[in-house]
């Protein structure tokens, strides 16, 4: 992949924060589309409280009874005693069985569109694309990925809702990035990383989606499909980590599928035990989207730049949306989990130049 040489094309201090008591972290993993001549990056945007008070640690949480963000008080001394605060990310504990659970995120997110007329330039808008809202998302949406439904002429949009339930994949449906249809939870925790397919294949809906299995297993893409979107099934085992390589960690999706003749293009992440977030790639079969034909035995973006390897929780490139030109693909990542990068590749090439590893 050809890095843009504007990179980081959005960064922290482009964005204004949501409310006053808030800084803004981070600007990353975003949906990439194109409405009309428009390029639109729906945006994550994380936040946390600007101001630090003596003896604590203020973190910002939804309260959907009061409809506003609060702030949440931790005691210094009990988060030093009781938690691990090794993770940029998260504030996390071991219970009572030996697991370990992340009891705040140091960040909440929202989503926010990013408006562009080159792909390269962006401006980002001074509020949140749409509130948050409800029980779920009590710590905030991330990860946006847009799908353009060719035969409808309408953007599907899924994210996570994260809450002290877990994370969930939901759905958001707008036609103008103006009004947005909240459809809700489409899977139950802990799922994230659901992409929808661009076009129905033999009269259904289909989308990759990461379960995160407990007992048994590993974090793993799974293939599911729908008649409406709303109502999911005949899920289906896709791809798994590879104990001795790059994505030996977990996997998850990354951009929506691209249509191409040889099969369906999927433009995944791959992290290993260090939490080092690669891109990977893979075809599946277009009849068959759970059926996969090759996977790149190398990863084909890996965080190298000052800007991926630096930054909120460095080592991290991590997409959720490309957009195709014909030949070119401008993929659209999150860097470091703080701001957004773009670089481009031709599909042939990709399709062509890869040591494909078979399925
Ligand atoms: C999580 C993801 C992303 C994030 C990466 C790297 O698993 O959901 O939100 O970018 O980790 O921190």
């Amino acid at each position: 992949m050809k890095r843009e040489p504007k990179n980081p094309i959005i960064t922290a201090d482009k964005v204004k924060p949501s409310q006053d008591f808030l800084k803004v972290d981070g600007i990353f993993n975003c949906g990439a589309a194109k409405l009309g001549e428009e390029y639109l990056l729906l945006c994550r945007v994380a936040e946390s409280c600007a101001e630090k008070e003596e003896g604590f640690l203020c973190i910002p949480v939804y309260d959907e009874s009061e409809d506003r963000l609060k702030k949440e008080r931790i005691p210094v001394e009990e988060l030093r005693r009781e938690y691990d605060l090794s993770d940029s990310r998260m504030i996390s504990s071991v219970n009572e069985c030996g697991i370990k659970k992340i009891r705040y995120l140091t960040s909440i997110s929202h989503l926010r569109l990013a408006r562009s007329r080159d792909g390269i330039s962006f401006e980002v808008e001074d509020h949140p694309a749409l509130p948050l809202k409800g029980r779920y998302e009590r710590w905030g949406m991330e990860d946006p990925r847009i799908t353009y439904l060719e035969e409808e002429g309408r953007y599907c949009i899924t994210y996570t809702a994260v809450s002290d339930l877990g994370a969930m994949p939901a759905l958001l449906i707008t036609k103008d990035f103006i009004e947005y249809e909240r459809i809700g939870a489409i899977f139950p925790p802990e799922n994230k990383d659901v992409v929808i397919f661009p076009r129905k294949i033999g009269g259904l809906y289909y989308a990759f989606h990461r379960p995160v299995p407990y007992e048994i297993g590993t974090p793993d893409i799974w293939v599911s499909s729908s008649p409406d979107l709303k109502h999911w099934g005949g899920h289906r085992h896709v791809s798994g980590v590879c104990t001795d390589s790059w994505e030996n960690g977990r996997v998850g999706s990354g951009a929506p599928p691209i249509h191409t003749p040889e099969g369906w293009l999927h433009i995944y992440h791959g992290a290993d035990h260090g939490s080092r977030y690669c891109l990977g790639t893979m075809l599946t079969d277009l009849e068959n989207p759970g059926r996969v034909i090759a996977r790149s035995t190398r990863p084909v973006l890996e965080p190298c730049e000052p800007y991926e390897t630096e930054g909120f929780f460095g080592g991290v490139v991590f997409t959720c949306g490309c957009i195709v030109e014909g030949d070119k693909i401008s993929v659209y990542y999150g860097a470091a989990d703080d701001k957004i990068a773009r670089a481009e590749m031709s599909l042939k090439e990709l399709l062509t130049g890869l040591s494909w590893k078979e399925a």
